[in-house]
């Protein structure tokens, strides 16, 4: 009897350890500063991202003109170079992730020559596919005095999967592509730390320890 309890305790540690298991990530950026990230690179919740230039983020006050709101901070690509508004974002541990949408908006209210058309975005996967998918904005953007919804939610087609990285630009303005981004949704494969490995060797001595106390016995 203690035999058979002692197999299931570790064909459940298997499962459960030994699994890879989803993890789901939206990035807000409520944890980033609220102005000027100075840095070209910056982490939010496993993932890095590298700005072209220097971005902002923003949602509380991006000077004036004012910039579309939702209530709360988002990323702003604003004043980039014309055809250099990109940036990128990866994992920080390397591994494979689904991106499923975004929330996107305009840049500067009464700049509209600068808000980008379309947005278009670039992912290579773990196997090194390169696959697109272009969104366009709607340019309706009110500002955070005004009543209209300015940012828009977008669903990525099911290709995303399994993504090494994502470039995201803007294209389409009369000079610099501004736009907003907020609310991305990601998903990620998790796999065993070295931590529950060691777990799970010590399950499988407390196992085998046990079949041989058994054994003795028997
Ligand atoms: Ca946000
Ligand atoms: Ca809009």
């Amino acid at each position: 009897m203690r035999f058979s309890l002692a197999t299931l305790t570790l064909f459940i540690l298997l499962t459960v350890t030994a699994s890879p298991s989803a993890n789901a990530s939206l990035i807000t950026f409520e944890d980033i500063p609220a102005m000027n990230i100075s840095e070209s690179t910056f982490t939010e919740a496993g993932y890095v991202f590298e700005m072209n230039k220097k971005a902002l983020s923003t949602g509380e006050d991006c000077g004036i003109p004012t910039c579309v709101d939702n209530g709360s901070k988002y990323l702003l690509i604003n004043y980039f170079p014309t055809g250099e508004s990109f940036f990128s974002f990866a994992r920080t541990d390397g591994l494979g992730f689904d991106f499923f949408g975004f929330d996107l908006g305009e840049g500067q209210v009464n700049r509209a020559n600068n808000w980008a058309a379309t947005i278009e975005i670039s992912a290579v996967t773990m196997t090194g596919e390169t696959i697109n998918q272009s969104f366009n904005l709607d340019h309706i953007n009110d500002g955070d005095a005004g009543i209209f919804e300015d940012f828009q939610t977008f669903t990525t087609n099911n290709d995303f999967t399994n993504l090494a990285f994502v470039v995201v630009n803007g294209f389409g303005a009369q000079d610099r592509n501004s736009y907003s981004v907020d609310n991305i949704q990601l998903s990620s494969v998790t796999v065993p730390e070295p931590a529950s490995i060691f777990l799970l060797l010590l399950a499988l001595l407390f196992v085998f320890g046990n079949r041989i106390t058994s054994f003795k016995k028997s």
